[in-house]
């Protein structure tokens, strides 16, 4: 009955309100961050029929989080609470890149401090998470954040993306992110890509991750994926598939506030899968979508509206 489920973690984020690093920032704002429910609120948002699946903690963070995420649309029926762990909790400044363990607080860059160790959502695991829930949709969305939660996570995306009759489009979102990978091998990451449909990674988040330079290189290594989204930041994405290979360049935009872009991308191309389009409007869908994200402060732009994306997706096929 749903058109996607999306299954993941989702914290709150506290951000300084001015341009403050963290440790001279003392009034913080409070949102609702997570890889897998951005893009859930913003295929609701694109009216399709979502489902969230994630835990939180049975605390007032818990509250706001469903609260919000219920608020765009999507259901949340499927969530659970735990009522020993804590939702998670992320703070965050502005900048466009991530601060590196090395320079962590280099001026321009992001700090992005984690406080999800042992949150509700890292209980998740193949028995605390109802499979035919998670394959209640014709495609099911996770990212690779997932598998850096805990044991039970990763085993649950291994055994969400296992091979089964009857199994949904299985959508994956590398989302390698740096400060939750120290000293462990990111590795598993390539090994989940491959056992899924749809898979989106940036070109500099493979070499990071994988050491894997280059498009072509990058296909070798995941030669399953019916469609491998290769994004190269402002320069454009690349779409591989059995019929051939698309680029689309990206539009340029003033960035006010990078986080989320790559969700709202993964949410463009996959509400354009979901309408049948060809590749080449999923690819510019998915742009437009990283766009209004990119253009907002924040974690989850409103999509575009769709008659204006489909005019604008349209225009250099005219
Ligand atoms: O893509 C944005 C996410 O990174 C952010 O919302 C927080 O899910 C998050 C994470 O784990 O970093």
């Amino acid at each position: 009955p749903w058109d996607a489920v999306c299954l993941g973690e989702t914290m709150v984020v506290l951000r300084p309100e001015g341009p403050e690093r963290l440790a001279d920032a003392a009034v913080f704002t409070r949102g609702v961050g997570g890889a897998e429910s951005n893009v859930a609120c913003l295929l609701a948002g694109a009216g399709h029929r979502v489902r969230w699946i994630g835990r939180v903690g049975a605390d007032g963070f818990g509250d706001h989080v469903l609260a919000e995420i219920a608020a765009r649309g999507v259901d949340v029926s499927a969530v659970r609470r735990d009522p020993h762990r804590p939702t998670g909790v992320y703070f965050r400044t502005g900048g466009e890149r991530c601060a590196t363990s090395e320079r962590p607080t280099d001026p321009g860059l992001a700090e992005v401090l984690y406080h999800r160790a042992g949150s509700a959502a890292s209980a998740m695991s193949p028995a605390t998470v109802d499979r035919s829930d998670a394959h209640s949709g014709r495609v099911l969305h996770l990212s690779g954040i997932t598998a850096a939660l805990s044991d039970g996570c990763r085993a649950l995306l291994y055994e969400l993306t296992a091979p089964r009759p009857g199994r949904p489009l299985l959508s994956f979102d590398v989302n390698h992110r740096v400060g939750l990978w120290r000293g462990r091998d990111p590795a598993v990451l390539l090994d989940l890509a491959r056992r899924c449909d749809i898979v989106f990674v940036g070109a500099d988040e493979a070499r990071a991750a994988w050491g894997i330079d280059g498009v072509d290189a990058l296909r070798s290594a995941l030669p399953e994926p019916s469609v491998l989204v290769v994004k190269d930041g402002g320069r454009g994405a690349t779409a591989h598939t059995v019929d051939g290979t698309v680029h689309v360049p990206a539009p340029s935009v003033e960035v006010i506030g990078p986080t989320g872009a790559g969700d709202a991308f993964a949410a463009g191309f996959l509400s354009a899968t979901l309408r049948g389009l060809p590749l080449r409007a999923r690819l510019r869908h998915g742009h437009l979508t990283a766009a209004a994200a990119l253009t907002v402060p924040g974690d989850v732009a409103e999509p575009p509206d769709r008659a204006l994306a489909d005019h604008l997706a349209a225009l250099d096929d005219a």
